[in-house]
């Protein structure tokens, strides 16, 4: 069981078994190979959300009225093989109970175990949203090193089922596996070239998955405005580019997380960003589920 229920994210008032959104913190970044602070992200991001409004004139949503829970923090582990075990543990039984979990780190190693515990017949296809590829065999001696994820899901998923957007850096090795490997990536270079809803559209073609989760490192998003972060990287996209790759998944979005928000280098700004994400994947998901009209993305 979770071991804390310090702040909760805001408007995250209904319980476990009514809720339909399920948000679970995992403090953990053993993982992280160059500026350490993700394991404060959950807190941070919680504490940042009670600045919103619950009212969102978008969907005519009121977030206060969705059912939403915050089942609080993970229990630290001791390495990435633990942390992946708990987090399977964790999450395996809400997919069971068709629930959507929203997952905060964190560093990125703690995305694959959500994913991982998704049931085999789910037909889930991944958006991984990060600067980087991911796609190392190992790091510093670690299959879950928070380098490898990509790799990981690929190896669970298959490389059809996992889509990379706004990558801008990779080894050579890399990018030669992967050139065997044959995951697809679109780099922010085509985002800057082709436009977003281009490059979203074509992604989730390519998903072949009846349901899409998304796993945001949210070093994706341009250090200028998500500097807060474990190793930031130049060129990056909008925070408006990743509300509309939330808005084209929303109708086949089952699940979100949001990593490697870094507290110690934030002044709030990136932790704020990654709470409004959140919100707007729950309003915009939930607005779908009641069939509401929704302005286009
Ligand atoms: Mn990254």
């Amino acid at each position: 069981m979770p071991a804390t229920h310090l702040p909760t994210f805001a408007d995250a008032s209904a319980s476990l078994k009514e809720a339909h959104y399920v948000i679970l913190g995992v403090p953990f970044d053993r993982t992280t190979s160059f500026r350490p602070g993700a394991r404060f992200g959950p807190d941070a991001i919680r504490q940042q959300s009670w600045n919103f409004e619950p009212y969102n004139f978008e969907t005519g949503l009121d977030l206060s009225e969705v059912p939403v829970h915050d089942l609080g923090n993970a229990e630290e582990f001791g390495s990435a093989e633990e942390m992946v075990r708990g987090v399977r543990e964790l999450v395996k039984p809400l997919w069971e109970d068709g629930k959507f979990p929203i997952v905060f780190g964190g560093d990125h190693a703690c995305a694959p175990p959500v994913v991982e515990s998704a049931p085999r017949d789910a037909s889930l296809g991944v958006l991984y949203l990060d600067a980087h590829l991911d796609f190392r065999e190992s790091y510093l001696g670690d299959r879950r090193s928070h380098a490898c994820s990509a790799r990981r899901m690929v190896e669970h998923l298959g490389a059809s089922r996992v889509v990379v957007l706004g990558v801008r850096s990779m080894s050579r090795d890399e990018k030669e596996d992967n050139d065997r490997l044959g995951m697809p990536y679109f780099s922010t270079y085509d985002i800057h070239r082709d436009g977003i809803r281009s490059v979203v559209t074509r992604a989730l073609e390519r998903l072949a998955t009846d349901r899409v989760y998304i796993t945001l490192d949210i070093d994706g998003i341009d250090p200028a405005y998500a500097p807060a972060t474990g190793t930031p990287e130049p060129f990056g996209m909008t925070p408006l580019d990743v509300k509309t790759v939330i808005d084209l998944a929303a109708p086949r979005l089952a699940g979100l997380d949001i990593m490697e928000v870094s507290p110690p280098w934030d002044q709030g700004n990136t932790s704020s960003l990654a709470a409004r994400l959140a919100r707007e994947a729950i309003l915009r998901v939930e607005g779908h589920r009641q069939g509401r009209t929704l302005p286009p993305p």
